[in-house]
This record gives C-alpha cells, sequence and structure tokens, in this order.
C-alpha cells in the first residue's frame, strides 16, 4: 500500500523534470558571415565540402525559404537579437546623416539599452550565455555583448576586413576581446576559427550541466579569407571553399562536444547566414538565386537556415515556409516561458509548429518586406514577389512568381496587375509603420537605437607596435 503513491510521485516527479527539460533545451546558434545560399553541400554545392553541416541537415529539418531581413551585416544582426525588421530598432543607417548601411570601427550607434534582446530573455530563464565571434553591434562600451545580455563575449566585435591591411595601413588594427577587454590588437586571421572553436568546446564542458545559450557567429566567409591549413590545401574551391570547410569542421568539433556531454537531444542547434554572397568571383554561390550581397533579388537575402532538435524536430525534412531571422526571437522566447505580448512590438512569429513539423502548419507571415537602407523595395507573400522602386521620379515595378520562378527571371507584372496592387499597398502600410526615407516617409513605430557622444575606435593605430603583418597580408575587402 504504501509504496504506491510514492512510485507514482517518482512517476510524476520524473515527468515533470522531463518537460522542464524539454522547456529549456540548450540553444547554440551557428551565425555565418556572407555564406550564400548555395555554398553548403546540403544546398546544391558541388564544390564546397560540408559533411557535418549535411549531416546536421539530414538530422533536422533545413529551409528552403528563410530570409535575413537586410542584405548586409549589422541590420541583420540587430534582427537577430531583437526579432524586428531593422528600421523598427533604427538600425538601418549609421553615421554622417545615416549614410552608412554597416557600422564601422567608432561610430556612436548601438542597440537601445530598453530594447530586450534575445539572450536577455534567456538569461531572465536561467540560461548561462556567451557570444563569441563577431558582434557589429556597436563597439563602444555601452554596445558590447556583455551590455546586451551575454555572460561573456570573446571575439572580433565587427567585420574581418575592418583591419590594418594593404590599402589602410594605418586603421585601427582589428580588436580581440575577451568580455570588453582588448586582449589582442591585429590577431592571426586564420587561427581565430580555431580559437573561437576552443572557447566554444569549453563554454559547452562548463555549462552543460544548466541551459545555456551561445551564440557563435564565425568572421567567415566574409572577405578578406584567411584561413587555416589543413582547410586550404584541400579546397576544390580556392580560399573560399577551404573557409567553408573551416567553418565545417568547427560545427562538426561542437556537435561531436554536444554528444559527448551527453546533452545532444536536448540542444537546439541552429545554422543560418546573415546576408548572401557576393558572389564575384571570389568562389561563393547563391545558385540557384538571382542577385549578391547588398541586393534585394533572392540570392541577396535568401540563405541556408538548418533547425536541429532531435526528437522534436522532424531529421531529414525540409521546410518551404517562409520564415526568417526575426523568427527565433519570440519562438525562443515563446519556448522558455516569455509571454510575447509582454515583449516589445516585434515582427517576427513563433513557428514552432513549422519547426516540429506540425501537420498543415504554416508560415504566421503574409508578407515579407526587403529593404535597402530605410528603403522599402520589395515584398513578398507566399507566391509572388513584388520589386517597387522610384528613381529620378520613375518608378520601376517588377513582378515574379517565385514558386515557378525562382530566380526572378521572368517578369509578369503586365498580366497581374490586381496582384501588384495588392503588394503595393502592403508596401505602403508597411512605409506607416517603419518609413521611408526615399519617400521622405518617417514611420510611426520606429525605436531609437542608442547614441553615445564623443565615440572612438577601441584601438588606435601605433607606428612603434610590432603588429602581426605576414607576408600574405590580404588587400580584400567587403
Ligand atoms: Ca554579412
Amino acid at each position: 500500500m504504501s509504496g504506491t503513491p510514492l512510485i507514482a510521485l517518482t512517476l510524476l516527479f520524473g515527468v515533470s523534470l522531463a518537460s522542464a527539460r524539454a522547456d529549456h533545451p540548450n540553444i547554440v546558434l551557428i551565425y555565418i558571415d556572407d555564406m550564400g545560399y548555395g555554398d553548403l553541400a546540403c544546398y546544391g554545392s558541388e564544390v564546397n565540402d560540408t559533411p557535418h553541416v549535411d549531416r546536421l541537415a539530414a538530422e533536422g529539418m533545413r529551409f528552403t525559404d528563410f530570409y535575413s531581413s537586410s542584405p548586409v551585416c549589422t541590420p541583420a544582426r540587430a534582427s537577430l537579437m531583437t526579432g524586428c525588421y531593422p528600421g523598427r530598432v533604427s538600425f538601418d543607417g549609421f553615421g554622417p546623416e545615416g549614410r552608412s548601411w554597416v557600422l564601422f570601427p567608432g561610430f556612436a550607434e548601438g542597440l537601445h539599452p530598453d530594447e530586450r534582446t534575445l539572450p536577455e530573455l534567456l538569461k531572465e530563464k536561467g540560461y548561462a550565455t556567451a557570444h563569441i565571434g563577431k558582434w557589429h553591434l556597436g563597439d563602444q562600451p555601452e554596445h558590447l555583448p556583455t551590455r546586451h545580455g551575454f555572460d561573456s563575449y570573446y571575439g572580433v566585435p565587427y567585420s574581418n576586413d575592418m583591419a590594418i591591411m594593404p590599402r589602410r595601413p594605418k586603421s585601427p588594427p582589428m580588436p580581440l576581446l575577451r568580455n570588453e577587454r582588448v586582449i589582442q590588437e591585429q590577431p592571426t586571421q586564420a587561427a581565430l576559427i580555431e580559437r573561437y572553436t576552443v572557447e566554444a568546446v569549453e563554454f559547452i564542458q562548463q555549462k552543460h550541466d544548466q541551459p545555456f545559450f551561445l551564440y557563435f557567429a564565425h568572421l567567415h566567409v566574409h572577405l578578406p579569407h584567411y584561413v587555416m591549413e589543413p582547410f586550404t590545401s584541400a579546397s576544390r574551391n580556392e580560399r573560399y571553399g577551404a573557409a567553408v570547410a573551416a567553418i565545417d569542421w568547427s560545427t562538426g568539433v561542437i556537435l561531436a562536444e554536444l554528444r559527448r556531454a551527453g546533452i545532444e537531444d536536448n540542444t537546439i542547434v541552429i545554422f543560418t547566414s546573415d546576408n548572401g554572397s557576393r558572389q564575384r568571383g571570389e568562389g561563393g554561390s547563391n545558385a540557384p538565386l538571382r542577385g549578391l550581397k547588398g541586393q534585394i533579388f533572392e540570392g541577396g537575402m535568401r540563405v541556408p537556415c538548418i533547425v536541429r532538435w532531435p526528437g522534436v524536430v522532424p531529421a531529414g525534412s525540409v521546410s518551404s515556409e517562409l520564415t526568417s531571422v526575426m523568427d527565433f526571437y519570440p519562438t525562443l522566447a515563446a519556448l522558455v516561458g516569455h509571454d510575447l505580448a509582454s515583449l516589445p512590438k516585434h515582427d517576427g512569429a513563433d513557428v514552432m509548429p513549422i519547426w516540429q513539423g506540425q501537420e498543415g502548419a504554416r508560415s504566421p507571415h503574409e508578407h515579407f518586406f526587403y529593404y535597402i537602407r530605410n528603403e522599402l523595395q520589395a515584398v513578398r507573400d507566399h507566391r509572388w514577389k513584388l520589386h517597387h522602386q522610384v528613381k529620378a521620379g520613375e518608378e520601376s515595378v517588377q513582378l515574379y512568381d517565385l514558386v515557378d520562378d525562382v530566380s526572378e527571371s521572368n517578369c509578369i507584372a503586365e498580366q497581374h496587375p490586381e496582384v501588384v496592387q495588392r503588394l503595393k499597398a502592403a508596401m505602403d502600410e508597411m512605409r506607416v509603420q517603419l518609413g521611408d526615407s526615399r519617400l521622405g516617409i518617417e514611420g510611426n513605430e520606429r525605436r531609437p537605437c542608442a547614441v553615445v557622444k564623443e565615440p572612438k575606435p577601441l584601438t588606435e593605430f601605433d607606428p612603434d607596435y610590432p603588429y602581426i603583418e605576414p607576408s600574405y597580408l590580404l588587400n580584400e575587402a567587403g
């Protein structure tokens, strides 16, 4: 008699523990810089070898219609942290008159302290949070990752071409930060992926018995391509293929570490890119999409995305639902128990039913909007994409059927005037919210970013300092 309640209690306790773990899985978000839609073997590349990332896709879900919020770095990363289109958090123009599209060393802007970032939301629910790699959301002390929800930071806070190089020999040397301290100036770039990966492994080893969020943002495959051996020798696609292989290796190390720690099944692994490839003869590919980094054709903004969560996300699945980088914020916030209505207004939506492969799960987004800085230039719904631009008073309209014409090669605007009108109206509604500088519309839902007075770069060129200037110092940028 007396044993029965004890067994029942144990079972009950066991069940609640199991569900608590499911509610607070670890999250590893691997974020690539400038990786194109066609750069992974599991997305059709025949020149890059990516066995570990391919395995991630085979064990999880691969998305065919996943978007970054911007075709360049800084705005995309602001969306990742806030779940918003860049304009909603005023991350769509920087520097004098907002003319720069991304942040440069010593710029004044950063995320506003009132924003509740993704790592802050996770931290509130007991997560250990670490950011490794490229931040690119402000290099002033007030703007660093440690001020926006990360317990720790290790990395270069912006792009890897913001460094001493032949064309800019007296630039601020590239800073490597530990939390908020510069621990090295102008590190050897080829070695950084290994240093970052070791840091990630150490974090997993230290935090494996509590929920953690690891945000690992690579410096590859942004130019310049400094890549370590043995990847350069083995590459079939020159230095670009080597950079992709290095990322794949690092991903394999992280997956192995999760397995060794026994937390593979209780960890969501996300792999995606901040924008499409430059695709200007450096080895990158957005195939079969049209367009490049910096453009609102699909190749600029539609990027690879893979989500693995064993037992929850169906293995080997493919989703063509429209999702975006902005969806991680509400999806993960809701998962750990936040009431989404209590969060600052955001543009992403909880897409967990899609991740779970629920029958009939559909994209919660009626539209997706494509911005160049604060200029709204295109919109898509589930089938159609309208480009609507005005240059020197001339209106340009293109309409494509993304289901039948993913490479945007056959404009059918004349055949579908009603679709053009409907999508134009959707753009006009969005302009009321987030503005459009080209049309002189301010936007009534824009929240300010933070701006510091008297900003300055974290480092300063010192002619007497023994910087590592290897003979292979490259002049590539972009
Ligand atoms: Ca980028």
